[in-house]
């Protein structure tokens, strides 16, 4: 696709099947049944079945589980009640005094958790930009426990190379765990484990769920210490998802190798159009030549999802509130990865909590518009994006035609 690795022809098969098995229960259900019984019969005090207890393990969630790890080529699953929820499980594994490398363009709840959470809990977190592989190395200390990866990033799409990183920090010290947030590709389109990762995160309310319903997340892992760990804090700290959410994800991972060969054909398709208007200043796409980590996007990944970052011309939050004002198909919202279209101004909404100084040095402007392009056909996409970006084109010329006639009038 466009260039990309050739995907596992097994992976929609295995999307279906794998944890589903009708076996699994009395009634040979085809469909997983949702099991919400909070706790579960035991034959003497400590002696039971599989289930005790609905927080320690739930027949739904186990299916979900089974599933996932199956996609991510990994051993073991673990969902969590949301995408943070998994992100500080896996951070309880850490101690005072550790030190971990993430990198500056990240999320921004996470970025919110690692600067004004994990830093009270005595843990470093060291942020620098991971798509330069001299800046890993100089990094490492002899405290560092864990680096943590975002690949694509949030919201600028950059990439950073996982089997790189890996060989990096594994010559370094074999015992520093590597996370990869694999968020934004989903399994269809990348997976971290076999380029040498020991965990990948997800926020499953994304791609994995698609339909935005339901928020949850995941990790999944092959390391056996790090799963035993995990299992423990799942049940210890106890931020665990709903029977019925796990139901409801581990239904739409049945359809998600369909849904993101859609969400990648459109996703390029409108970062194409992008490219070619003119009130457009620059698109993110990784499937774009222009894109600064093309050829190891195409190396690393199957494929692209449905997320466009782009910046109008000139930094004039005016202009950009006139986009988001115009647009009609894609609707104005945080989040991502559903069937429906999204956009989003990030300077103001999913990172406003990145601090202004951070924000100008990352570029994350007042220009830069973050769109989660859905399923919907791809010419009312694209003929919507088109009015509005017409309608920004008038603002800018607008305000240029006043700048002109206010310096002429200075000048007479
Ligand atoms: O929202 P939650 O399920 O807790 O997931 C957090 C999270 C983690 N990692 C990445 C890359 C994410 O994008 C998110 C959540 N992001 C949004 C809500 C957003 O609009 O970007």
């Amino acid at each position: 696709m466009d260039g990309f690795r050739a995907n596992d022809v097994s992976f929609p098969t295995r999307a279906i099947r794998v944890g589903s098995e009708p076996e699994k229960w009395n009634s040979m259900a085809v469909v997983p049944p949702i099991s919400l019984s909070t706790t579960f019969k035991q034959h003497a005090p400590a002696q039971f079945k599989k289930y005790e207890y609905s927080r320690s393990g739930n027949p739904t969630r186990d299916c979900l589980e089974e599933c996932l790890a199956s996609l991510e080529d990994a051993k073991y699953g673990l969902v969590f009640a949301s995408g943070l929820a998994a992100t500080t499980t896996i951070m309880h594994m850490l101690s005072s005094g550790d030190h971990v490398i993430t990198m500056n363009d990240l999320y921004g709840g996470t970025n919110r958790y690692f600067k004004r959470v994990l830093i009270k809990q005595g843990i470093t977190v060291e942020f620098i930009d991971t798509t330069v592989l001299d800046n890993v190395k100089a990094a490492l200390k002899p405290n560092t426990k864990m680096v943590w990866c975002e690949t694509p990033t949030n919201p600028l799409l950059q990439i950073t190379d996982i089997a790189a990183v890996s060989k990096i920090v594994k010559e370094y010290n074999k015992d520093i765990l590597i996370v990869v947030d694999n968020t934004f590709l989903s399994p269809y389109n990348q997976r971290p484990l076999p380029l040498g990762a020991d965990m990948v995160m997800h926020s499953c309310t994304k791609y994995l769920n698609g339909h935005s319903d339901v928020v949850m997340g995941a990790v999944c892992t092959s390391h056996e210490e790090a799963h035993n760990q995990l299992r423990f804090l799942q049940n210890a700290i106890g931020g665990v998802p709903s029977p019925f959410d796990c139901y409801l994800v581990n239904r739409s991972l049945k359809t998600l190798a369909v849904r993101m060969m859609q969400h990648h054909k459109n996703g390029m398709a409108v970062a194409k159009f992008l490219e070619g208007h003119p009130a457009v200043e620059r698109v993110l796409h990784p499937g774009l030549p222009s894109h600064p980590q093309h050829e190891l996007a195409k190396r690393q990944c199957f494929g692209h999802s449905g997320m466009v970052t782009f910046f109008l011309k000139g930094d004039d939050l005016e202009v950009s509130k006139k986009f988001f004002s115009s647009i009609e198909v894609f609707t104005l919202a945080e989040s991502l990865g559903g069937y429906e279209s999204l956009c989003e101004l990030p300077s103001l909404m999913t990172h406003s909590s990145v601090s202004p100084e951070e924000r100008a040095k990352l570029g994350i402007t007042d220009s830069l518009i973050r769109l989660s392009v859905g399923l919907e056909s791809i010419e009312d996409l694209i003929s919507d994006l088109d009015k509005a970006l017409n309608v920004c084109l008038a603002e800018m010329n607008k305000t240029a035609r006043n700048t002109t006639d206010a310096a002429a009038a200075a000048a007479t």
